[in-house]
């Protein structure tokens, strides 16, 4: 029996080594540990022998059974993973080729202007000390109007036409929103920016939008004067535009600030001579700015005894406006992607 068992062994292995796929690989398990295979019937025609002969043997005949087992296991995973290499050869795709019927690639997309003019003044008050806040564009009336020295009623409210929520919030009309709610984060001495989007409830123009963003900054320290001011609006404009622009001071009135100041730029889109976008004015209103007013510090609960600042909105659209050119500010909105693919 030892004999018969030792040749069985040999056989399947050498059948196990020449399967060629799973199908006859299977069949040469059926064919030695199936119900009727050669191995089985050994097993099964072992109670017929002597008792002690029946020991030894049935060991062996386990030892058999273990080496054949171990055996259709490997062969099993060699197989199995010849298969898929098999499959991965005869049935791959090149992820990076045209979709069928298509010879050009998808326009990949790029930054939008606003954007990228945003992160542009972002670095530029970022490398003079200043932190980027954020605020959110469904405001309070307090954070929009009340904390900013602009009590119910007062008349500087009809500056700013404001979409009105239902729960008697509002849309943002402008980042200056941003300045209590700074307050009330960071403590003086600081310095500020906050970018962001607002809304307000006016008709279209070339330079007017119901949709457009606007840049806040402010910085509050001991003893800031309008001086600190004009500084800082300066090293601004010179970064931006790479060269000295044409600007003017005039007074301006916004409750939040006093003395306060409106900051216009020479319209580069006409040199001056006089265009739609700057209304014939030859000067486009760009940066209205001041000194904090004591209550709107009072709101964020400085003290202006000991602290003072200024503060400045820039209107983001129209800066992009002159730095290329672009003689409507309804194109930013108009969902025509030749006009923001130029960028
Ligand atoms: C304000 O919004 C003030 N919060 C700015 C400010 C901040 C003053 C801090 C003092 C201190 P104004 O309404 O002028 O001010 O808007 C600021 C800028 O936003 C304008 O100079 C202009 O560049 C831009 N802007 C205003 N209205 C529109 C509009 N409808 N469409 C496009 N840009 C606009």
């Amino acid at each position: 029996m030892e004999e018969k068992l030792n040749a069985i062994l040999a056989e399947t292995l050498e059948k196990i080594k020449g399967s060629a796929d799973l199908k006859s690989l299977d069949d040469v398990r059926v064919g030695v540990l199936g119900r009727k295979g050669s191995l089985t019937l050994v097993l099964r025609s072992l109670g017929e022998l002597a008792p002690e002969e029946r020991g030894r043997m049935g060991k062996k005949a386990n030892e058999v059974k273990k080496q054949i087992e171990t055996s259709l296991d490997e062969r099993t995973s060699a197989l199995s993973e010849a298969g898929i290499s098999e499959l991965l050869k005869k049935d791959w795709i090149d992820v990076t080729l045209n979709a069928p019927g298509t010879t050009r690639r998808p326009a990949a997309g790029h930054i939008h202007p606003i954007s990228r003019l945003q992160y542009e003044i972002e670095d530029i008050f970022t490398s003079m000390g200043f932190q980027i806040l954020d605020g959110p564009e469904a405001e309070t009336e307090h954070y929009n109007f009340e904390a900013l020295n602009i009590p119910k009623h007062h008349p500087a409210r009809d500056m700013q036409d404001t979409f009105w929520t239902e729960d008697g919030n509002l849309l943002r009309t402008h980042t200056s929103a941003i300045q209590v709610r700074g307050m009330e984060k960071v403590r003086p001495p600081f310095r500020v920016v906050g970018p962001g989007r607002v809304f307000r409830y006016e008709t279209t123009d070339a330079s007017h939008e119901n949709t457009f963003y606007q840049v806040e900054g402010m910085m509050v320290d001991r003893d800031i004067s309008v001086s600190n001011l004009i500084f800082f609006m300066k090293q601004l404009l010179r970064e931006i535009f790479k060269k000295d622009v044409k600007i003017r001071l005039r007074p301006g009135f916004f409750p939040f600030v006093e003395p306060g100041f409106e900051l216009d730029i020479n319209c580069l889109i006409c040199g001056g001579s006089g265009c739609p976008v700057c209304k014939q004015s030859g000067w486009v209103e760009l940066l209205p700015c001041g000194l904090v007013h004591p209550n709107v510090l009072r709101s964020g609960g400085i003290d202006p005894d000991e602290w003072s600042g200024f503060a400045f909105g820039l209107g983001l659209n129209r800066l992009i406006m002159m730095r290329y050119g672009i003689n409507d500010i309804r194109h930013f909105l108009s969902g025509d992607v030749r006009f923001v693919y130029q960028f």
